[in-house]
């Protein structure tokens, strides 16, 4: 499933997860040249069964395949309209039904969806071309410190349709004093031809409000606006991460047709001078980046595993983590949603060419549909953007200014942040709510951390024209390498003792500096990177991560425990 809960108790929903059949586009071409018996001989030969969700480098045999594959399975439908939703698909998706190309999508890391209006009842072929190539045609995946992988790496789901149906439900929460209320906006579409009449019903708990009774034009969408107000709830924080199921019911006459239900967390984050404002209080951030990369899984990261890391950060003593470098799984929002962790969600960019024209777009849909599809998780606190791409000139600021002022128009109730490794030289801090720094002050340099961060922040706080005037400041990125099981009294680079004395040096620093307002770890885990990484990276990883890509905790682990376990004593 696409979540860890229900978001249908009406709504026939199936899932397509299991057993798909995978020919790679070199073994097609073979197949095609071919009719008939042989050709589904041929076909029947080369076709292996795969998992969905799975990454294909998984396979034996396909560990460093980059190419194209089609991956095929059947479906039933009843003869009501057909919505296919997918989680996620590395990197590109073509979808055909029956033969009939529905539907196109770039990006690994954002959901997409496929409307099938007219589907006859009966069993229909769903056939995904998957392409993670690089090349002009990708501008955000592309060869970097991470991987990425191939196959339709995250959860599909069938859904059968009413002809009127809730394409889109936003819950966003707004304290006013003790109370709370709840903006909705309901999108509602209609996919017959003539207008329709549906009366819309939303409960949460106890609390019922009735819209009434709607008009849908046919073949059209229509958005109903409404707030619950002076709700009675308890508000969510991570140390009590309460939620409420928010139920939108669609009703004809007295028959409920079709219902969607979301998760909401009663939470209000704001920025106020230098400080981070969760429900009025002032929070620290501390934590972890992390990637979706496993040595079993790929990006295809199952639920249990997740849970893993998270029993892993929470045992650390951590409280938040930054989804770098892209959108993250829907079903891992909900657990920290669950868990009570705050997150930076960023845009799928890491250190990309921000002069193109296909990267304006591709950026541009990622942003879009990142705040469309999650905007409704209390655990993220922010949307982040444009990590370590270039700001130093006018345009490059001024395309920062565009996408972060995208996001919030998107969604105006979270700050926006971007993470700069450009410190004095950087043009865009104007445009965000928080600045973020990456620094590696004592691993790519041999600087003192202390002096090099006050340096920046008197620089930063020194005058408006520096755009980060009095803004929080969150230390996005740090850290050092340490190869699992490297251990040497001479302390050198690699080793994990090098590791625990830079982390303790940073640790010391950032987690108690008044001016900066929370810190995330580089990072988690271990994870594998593009063949064309292999230079600068032992063992072709990166070996920053305080446990290693198997999560085996290196020596750090209990130097970060230690600090950030002392912090949460200290801090909210
Ligand atoms: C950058 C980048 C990270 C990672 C890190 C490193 O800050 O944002 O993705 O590559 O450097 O390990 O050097």
């Amino acid at each position: 499933m696409l979540r860890t809960f229900n978001e249908h108790s009406v709504r026939t929903v199936q899932s397509l997860d299991g057993l798909w059949e995978l020919v790679t586009a070199e073994q097609w071409a073979q197949v095609k040249k071919h009719k008939g018996a042989k050709r589904s001989a041929i076909l029947k030969k080369v076709n292996r069964p795969i998992n969905v969700p799975s990454a294909w480098e998984t396979l034996p045999g396909m560990e460093d395949y980059r190419g194209i594959c089609w991956l095929r399975r059947t479906f039933y439908s009843d003869g009501r309209a057909v919505r296919l939703v997918f989680g996620g698909v590395s990197h590109t998706a073509d979808v055909y039904v029956d033969g009939k190309h529905v539907g196109h999508h770039y990006d690994a890391f954002t959901p997409f969806e496929c409307a099938l209006p007219n589907l006859d009842e009966g069993e229909h072929e769903l056939l995904v071309k998957v392409d993670n190539t690089f090349g002009p045609h990708s501008a955000l995946h592309i060869e970097n410190d991470y991987y990425t992988y191939g196959g339709i790496t995250r959860p599909v789901e069938l859904q059968m349709l009413d002809d009127v149906y809730v394409s889109r439900l936003d819950a966003i929460p707004v304290r006013s004093g003790k109370t709370w209320s709840l903006e909705l906006a309901i999108e509602l579409t209609n996919l017959a031809k003539a207008a329709l009449k549906r009366r819309v019903v939303v409960q949460l708990g106890d609390y019922l409000v009735d819209a009434g009774q709607v008009t849908i034009k046919g073949k059209a969408t229509r958005v109903v606006k409404k707030s619950l107000t002076n709700l009675d709830v308890d508000a969510w924080t991570v140390e009590q991460p309460n939620l409420y199921l928010t139920e939108v019911l669609l009703l004809d006459e007295d028959e409920v047709m079709d219902d969607k239900v979301d998760r909401v967390g009663f939470r209000e984050i704001k920025v106020q001078g230098k400080k981070l404002m969760l429900n009025g209080e002032s929070i620290r951030l501390r934590g972890y980046n992390r990637h979706e990369d496993h040595p079993q899984f790929g990006c295809a990261i199952p639920v249990e595993a997740m849970m893993t890391d998270l029993q892993l950060m929470q045992d650390l003593g951590c409280n938040f983590i930054r989804t770098s470098h892209y959108p993250n799984d829907m079903r891992f929002l909900d657990l920290c949603d669950e868990l009570g962790f705050y997150v930076w969600e960023e845009t799928h960019s890491r250190t990309v060419d921000i002069t193109t024209e296909v990267y304006k777009q591709q950026i541009t849909d990622s942003a879009t549909e990142m705040v469309t599809w999650h905007k409704n998780h209390p655990s993220i606190i922010m949307w982040g953007c444009l990590n370590e791409c270039e700001n130093r000139n006018a345009s490059g600021a001024a395309e920062h200014g565009r996408v972060l002022r995208l996001m919030k128009k998107l969604d105006g109730s979270r700050p926006v942040t971007y993470a700069s490794m450009y410190d004095l030289h950087d043009k865009a801090y104007k445009h965000a709510d928080i600045v973020s720094w990456n620094r590696y002050d004592n691993w790519y340099g041999s600087r003192e951390v202390k002096p090099c961060i006050d340096h920046i922040l008197k620089w930063l706080h020194s005058s408006p024209k520096t755009g980060g005037k009095g803004k929080p400041v969150i230390m996005s990125e740090f850290g050092a390498g340490g190869i699992y099981g490297w251990r040497k009294s001479h302390r050198d680079r690699w080793t994990e003792e090098y590791q625990c004395d830079a982390m303790n040096d940073l640790l010391e620093v950032y987690l108690h500096h008044p001016d900066i307002c929370g810190v995330a770890i580089w990072q988690f885990c271990d994870v594998r990177l593009t063949k064309e990484w292999w230079k600068t990276r032992p063992r072709n990883m990166n070996n920053k991560g305080t446990v290693d890509e198997y999560r085996r905790p290196k020596m750090v682990y209990e130097v970060v425990k230690k600090h950030m376990h002392a912090a949460a004593k200290k801090y909210r």
